[in-house]
This record gives C-alpha cells, sequence and structure tokens, in this order.
C-alpha cells in the first residue's frame, strides 16, 4: 500500500515536472488538484465519435467505452460546435476528463494534448494505469488551417504499411495534411483502374520495364503501387487521425514515367536517344495532342472520386518547354492562339486540367511556377517551394498558398556540411525550421490573409540509395525538423529557440523514442587544445568516438591526449536518437593540388574539364559512358595524401555516374595497377605512396542519363 502510494507520488511529480515543460498551449490553467485515471475510467462519446474512442483504447489499457454519452462520465468526448474545427477544450477535474472539439479534428488535437500530459510510453502502448494527471484546464486553436508534409513516394517507392507508420508520426504532431506526390518521371504509383497498365508497367523501372532504372536501383525492376482499395484504406486511417490525403500527379513536366508506358503522348518530333544509350529523354505532355486530354480526363476522374480532398495537385514544376518548341504541332497550336512563349502551353494545359476537376467539383492544388504568369483561377492552391519572393508573388496575385520555400522546408536537404542529403537550397536543421519568421520575410497582415499554412517536403531521390537502412534515412531527415514546423505552424516561434530547444531536449527526444522515431541529435562540439581533444553535448546523450576508419565504437569518458585528432570522430546517441559525426578541423583539412582532366568521351563546353580542375564545380561528358569509357585524372606533381576520394555523379545522389566500374592508380605515370571497384560511381582510396595519376574506368552500358558528371577530386593531406 505504502509502496503504491510513493509511487504514485513520483508519478505525480513527473508528470507536474513534464507539464511544466509543456509547449504552452493559448490557455492553460491549472487547478491544483488531481484526477486518478485507472484501467476502469470509461470512455464515452458523442455520437460521430466513436471511432476517436477507439482509437483512444488503442493507446490507453482502458477496460470500457459506452455509446451511452453522460457529459459527467470518467473521460468524455464531446463537440462544442461554437468552437474552430479543429480548436479543443480540455478539462481534467477531480472526478472527469472532458475533451471537447469544434469538429472531429479538434477533438482528435484534445486527445494528442491530454496524451502529451501522460509518460512518453503512450505512444508505445506502454502506459500503465493507474495514474495521477494534475487537474487544469486547456483551451488551444491551430495557427493554421494547413500543417501539412510531402512524401515523394514515386522516387523511393514507400509501401502501404511503412505510409501509416508515418501517418502516425504525422498526427502525434498535429499534422493535418499529407501531400502525396504519386507520379514522376521514376514511377506511377495509384492504379487507375481504366489504364491499369499505367501502374502495372509503370509503377516498376529497370528490368524488363520500358521505363529507365536510376537512383541506385540498376540491376532490378524496382517499385510498387497502391491499388484503389489500399489507398482507400490509407485515406481512412489518415482521416481517423484527422490527416487529408492530398494526391499528387504532376503534370504536364515529371511526365517521362507515363511517356514511357505511353509514347504517343510526347511531342511529336524524333529524339536524340543516341547519346542516352536508347533513352527517350522527353518528360512532357504534348499540349496540342488532343487524345491526350481523354487519357488525363480518365485519369483525373479516377483520383476525383477516389480522394475525398477537395483540391487534387496536379504539378506544374520545372516543365521543360523546349520540347514543345521542338514539337511542329505545339508550334501549329501557339500560331493558332497568337502566343509566342512556349510557356504559355502551360497555360492552356492547365487550364484543360482545371476545367476536367470542375467537372467533379474539385479544384487545383500547382506548384508555384504555374502561376507565375497569373493564368490559373484565383481559386487554385499554390504550393510556393522556389523561394519566398515566389511564395510573395503567389501571395500578392492573390491565390491561397501554403509556404514551403525549399531553404527552410525541404527535408531532402542535409541538416550540416558533411551529412546526407541534397544542399542546392540550403544546409539547414530543425533550428532555421523553427525561426521561419513570416514578418521579417514580409508577410505583411495583407499578405497573410492568403496564407493557408505551412508544409515540409521529402523528395526521395537520394533515400532509394539509403534503402538497407530505409525508415532510418526518412525519420533521421524528418525528425526533429518536422517537430519544429508542427510548432511553428500549430502555435509559432514566439517562445524563441532556446526555449524550444529545451523543450525538444527536455521533451521530445523520450516521446520519439517512445514513437520509435530513429531522429536526428544535434551533433556535438568537439575542440582540440594543447594536445587534448573533447567532445562535449548539452541534451544529455551518450558520447561514443570512433578511430580511424574501424568501425569499433568506443565511449567517449574524457579528454583524449593526442597528436593526431584527425583520426577521431565523434558521435552521440540517446534513446532512438543519434547524431551526425563530428570532428576537430583537421579531420575535414583538404587541399586543392594541380591536376588535368581527360577523357574517352568527350567533354562539356558548358561543364568544362577546367571547372572540375580548378575546384570550381563539377564537369560534364558530353554523352552517357560505355564499356571501357575511361576518365583519367593526371597530376601535375606526385601527390601524397591520406585520402583520395573520387566521385562522378552528383553529390548526394546516385545519378550520372559511372554506374559499374574500377579504378586503376599510377604511381609512375606509366603503369596502372587495378584499385577497387567504383560504389555508386565513387571511391576512396588510401595510398601508401605519391599518385601520380588514376583512371576510372566503366563497365556499364549507358547511365541513363546523357552525360556522365565528374567531380573534383577530394583530397586530405597528410598531417
Ligand atoms: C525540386 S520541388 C523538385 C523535385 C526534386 C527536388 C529535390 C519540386 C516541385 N521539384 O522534383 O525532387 O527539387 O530537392
Amino acid at each position: 500500500m505504502k509502496i503504491r502510494h510513493l509511487l504514485s507520488a513520483a508519478a505525480l511529480w513527473f508528470l507536474t515536472l513534464t507539464a511544466q515543460a509543456q509547449p504552452a498551449p493559448a490557455h492553460r490553467t491549472d487547478l491544483g488538484g488531481e484526477f486518478l485515471f485507472t484501467r476502469a475510467t470509461l470512455v464515452t462519446y458523442e455520437q460521430g465519435l466513436e471511432a476517436l474512442a477507439d482509437y483512444l483504447r488503442s493507446y490507453l489499457p482502458l477496460a470500457g467505452a459506452s455509446e451511452q454519452y453522460a457529459s459527467d462520465a470518467a473521460l468524455v468526448l464531446a463537440l462544442d460546435p461554437s468552437l474552430g474545427e479543429e480548436a479543443y477544450r480540455l478539462d481534467i477535474l477531480p472526478d472527469h476528463i472532458a475533451i471537447e472539439g469544434g469538429a472531429y479534428g479538434g477533438v482528435f488535437n484534445g486527445i494528442q494534448q491530454l496524451f502529451r500530459l501522460l509518460p512518453p510510453e503512450v505512444y508505445a502502448r506502454e502506459c500503465t494505469l493507474p495514474l495521477r494527471l494534475p487537474t487544469l484546464h486547456i483551451e488551444d486553436a491551430p495557427r493554421f488551417a494547413y500543417r501539412g508534409m510531402m512524401l515523394d513516394v514515386a522516387r523511393t517507392w514507400v509501401d502501404a504499411p511503412h505510409v501509416k507508420r508515418y501517418i502516425d508520426l504525422l498526427s502525434y504532431h498535429n499534422i493535418n495534411k499529407l501531400h502525396l506526390h504519386l507520379s514522376d518521371d521514376e514511377g506511377w504509383r495509384i492504379e487507375i483502374r481504366s489504364h491499369p497498365e499505367l501502374t502495372e508497367i509503370g509503377g516498376f523501372r529497370g528490368g524488363d520495364s520500358p521505363v529507365r532504372p536510376i537512383y541506385g536501383k540498376w540491376d532490378e525492376k524496382y517499385g510498387g503501387y497502391y491499388t484503389q482499395e489500399q489507398m482507400r484504406e490509407l485515406i481512412a486511417y489518415a482521416a481517423a487521425r484527422n490527416i487529408e490525403i492530398i494526391p499528387e500527379i504532376d503534370l504536364p513536366g515529371h511526365s517521362r514515367n507515363i511517356a514511357s508506358v505511353h509514347p504517343e503522348i510526347r511531342c511529336n518530333y524524333r529524339p536524340d536517344t543516341v547519346s542516352t544509350c536508347g533513352y527517350d529523354y522527353r518528360s512532357a505532355w504534348c499540349v496540342a495532342r488532343e487524345e491526350n486530354y481523354r487519357l488525363l480526363e480518365d485519369i483525373l476522374g479516377e483520383l476525383c472520386a477516389l480522394f475525398p480532398s477537395p483540391y487534387i495537385h496536379i504539378g506544374g514544376d520545372e516543365v521543360d518547354a523546349s520540347q514543345w518548341e521542338r514539337c511542329p504541332d505545339c508550334r501549329a497550336l501557339m500560331e493558332r492562339r497568337g502566343i509566342t512563349d512556349p510557356h504559355r502551353l502551360e497555360d492552356i494545359f492547365m487550364q484543360r486540367m482545371s476545367d476536367i476537376l470542375a467537372a467533379h467539383g474539385k479544384r487545383p492544388a500547382l506548384w508555384n511556377e504555374a502561376v507565375k504568369r497569373g493564368g490559373p483561377a484565383r481559386t487554385s492552391r499554390v504550393h510556393g517551394w522556389e523561394s519566398v519572393r515566389a511564395c510573395l508573388d503567389a501571395v500578392d496575385k492573390g491565390y491561397p498558398t501554403v509556404v514551403m520555400p525549399a531553404t527552410s522546408f525541404y527535408f531532402d536537404m542535409r541538416q550540416s556540411p558533411h551529412e546526407e542529403g541534397h544542399s542546392w537550397a540550403a544546409v539547414f536543421d530543425a533550428r532555421t525550421t523553427y525561426n521561419f519568421d513570416f514578418a521579417r520575410e514580409g508577410f505583411n497582415a495583407e499578405r497573410m490573409r492568403h496564407v493557408e499554412g505551412l508544409e515540409a517536403a521529402f523528395w526521395s531521390e537520394a533515400y532509394v540509395s539509403h534503402e538497407p537502412e530505409k525508415p532510418d534515412y526518412l525519420d533521421y531527415m524528418t525528425f526533429p525538423r518536422l517537430c519544429a514546423l508542427s510548432r511553428l505552424a500549430w502555435s509559432g516561434n514566439e517562445a524563441g529557440w532556446e526555449s524550444y530547444y529545451r523543450e525538444l531536449v527536455g521533451e521530445h527526444y523520450d516521446r520519439m523514442t517512445a514513437m520509435g522515431i530513429r531522429f536526428r541529435l544535434f551533433p556535438p562540439t568537439v575542440s582540440c587544445r594543447n594536445g587534448e581533444l573533447t567532445a562535449s553535448t548539452d541534451d544529455g546523450s551518450t558520447l561514443c568516438y570512433l578511430v580511424d576508419s574501424s568501425p569499433e565504437e568506443h565511449s567517449y569518458t574524457g579528454p583524449i591526449a593526442t597528436t593526431q585528432p584527425y583520426r577521431y570522430r565523434f558521435f552521440t546517441r540517446r534513446g532512438t536518437g543519434r547524431s551526425p559525426e563530428a570532428a576537430d578541423r583537421s579531420f575535414y583539412r583538404t587541399v586543392t593540388p594541380s591536376w588535368k582532366l581527360t577523357s574517352s568521351m568527350p567533354l562539356s563546353e558548358r561543364f568544362p574539364a577546367s571547372n572540375a580542375e580548378h575546384y570550381r564545380g563539377m564537369s560534364r561528358t558530353c554523352r552517357t559512358c560505355r564499356p571501357k569509357d575511361w576518365l583519367l585524372y593526371t597530376f601535375d606533381m606526385p601527390l601524397r595524401c591520406r585520402e583520395l576520394f573520387l566521385q562522378t555523379g552528383y553529390r548526394q545522389l546516385p545519378n550520372a555516374h559511372i554506374v559499374t566500374g574500377y579504378a586503376e592508380v599510377s604511381y609512375d605515370g606509366v603503369r596502372f595497377e587495378r584499385a577497387g571497384a567504383l560504389d555508386k560511381g565513387c571511391i576512396t582510396l588510401r595510398p601508401n605512396r605519391p599518385v601520380r595519376a588514376v583512371r576510372l574506368v566503366a563497365t556499364c552500358r549507358g547511365n541513363s542519363t546523357p552525360f556522365v558528371v565528374i567531380q573534383p577530386p577530394v583530397v586530405k593531406p597528410v598531417l
């Protein structure tokens, strides 16, 4: 008995503590009492909320639920239409808990608030009762009606169970829109019953598919798709968690996939397939071909019937209009319409898409490029991704806009300079996402009227090459940046980063661990002074380190005395989180030797050899690679180094590289010896003698791209 009391007292103390570290909801009043939450606590619900009673009981070991709605029962779920749809009131009183929402979503949000008052184990469905909860009154409502996340399932296929898991994770963070990027050059992911070939063929690339292989999947047929049945289930699963799925079919560009399945939709000219080892590169729908609109009517018609979302995203980004310029039919259409700018053809195309959607009672959502000329109706929703300026432009034109500039919201961007991920928009972590400031970015009150909310995006070109640790990479890139996004979209960032960071560390790390998220921790601080290498963290994580290239992990217990600090790399772990590696500056130091590039492949004039040679960016060949093609790096002086990293293809992306091949090293400039196979177009050499030249030799027939990208060698000096 006594022990029990002690435990409860401890639990109460713990809960009060964590409750203090909670995000401050709009209004919270502590009432000073307590409620005893037991297995016998009966859940009662108002009509229409049964799914939420079931949801609650799937997380907590509560014995019963009753349709007999009684407002003074132990745990009451109720509606109060006087509240905003997603707003809620949570009352914890000595004898009952009441969660009232303006609509279903509001009650769901209230349940999430209750979860945040419980120990983190609730997310693992391991919360034991009884528990004492402090009595309180909370009223809260979201800042934005649109709080979204976009997942690109086209480049990397994410199957339905993994999407469900992701929906769960989003829903714990009060995200209410899941924008699914269902088609792109590399895949078609949603069954269209009137055209089963779109998924049966276009759902897969490589192997015997007419869709070319790419992004690390070269020797196998790769892909997958959702049947309409599965999608219906996902839609319902998401809806039960207050998430609307918004489908996207990317039109009229990013369509190489469907154009490989239905080549007739392409523009009417002969492609140059010689430089691509036979692949047709055209990726846009021909605007002049009338039959195309019948196929599009079938596709959009089925999507409108399948998805309850009032918006269907029809893309509109990165359209290569040069294809239309080369097409006699599109040119004739331009003449008939009296237009000279081929981009106007996109407006014509999008207008027809909008008409199809309107006939089904839906509106289009578009990437910001599609409204640059102001063509589409102001009822279209714009997703502003290119820049803040692009968002402001859409807002100023009067479009309801979802703000998602890549520089703060593209979660495929890497989080610090030496990590994985893209960097074309920015290198940023959760802090940048959290600190996004509408006022500072130029959104005044008038402009804010057109802002529907915020969205983040995870594009998956680079994800597929991480497949062995697939969920880890998605989690790592998403969290905690998504926590920051959700805070920004739900209540704003006025509390400031320092306060939010304390909350992440004090609260969310344990919650994400219970959720099973392999999240990113911030890297440790490393410094070296007077022969002492030290590492530290401020987030309660455990510090570990690695020496040289050995995989053996050591735990860090104190300063390391060394004259070779560049041999050590540190990282931290906490729960299911891990940090990136961090090292002393000397580890990252590189030199830029003088060298020359030659090749069996002709080199591009736009991306000449001198770019790479002078460390001013990359160089390119003018065609794809074939067996025995070579790249030769000749150093002006014999090069002594610790490490020599050679890379073909884009940084962070296995694309436009030599897919299979090997490296040969020469120490005298005459004889070459094998030094190993290329891995995703790259090789790291650790030569023990000065190197005169390295040759990379291809063994693959093509790389699915009409060129090979050549990066300057990364050379780490002998220290
Ligand atoms: C731009 S964002 C794209 C995507 C890429 C992404 C990579 C947008 C509408 N287009 O096709 O996946 O960059 O970060």
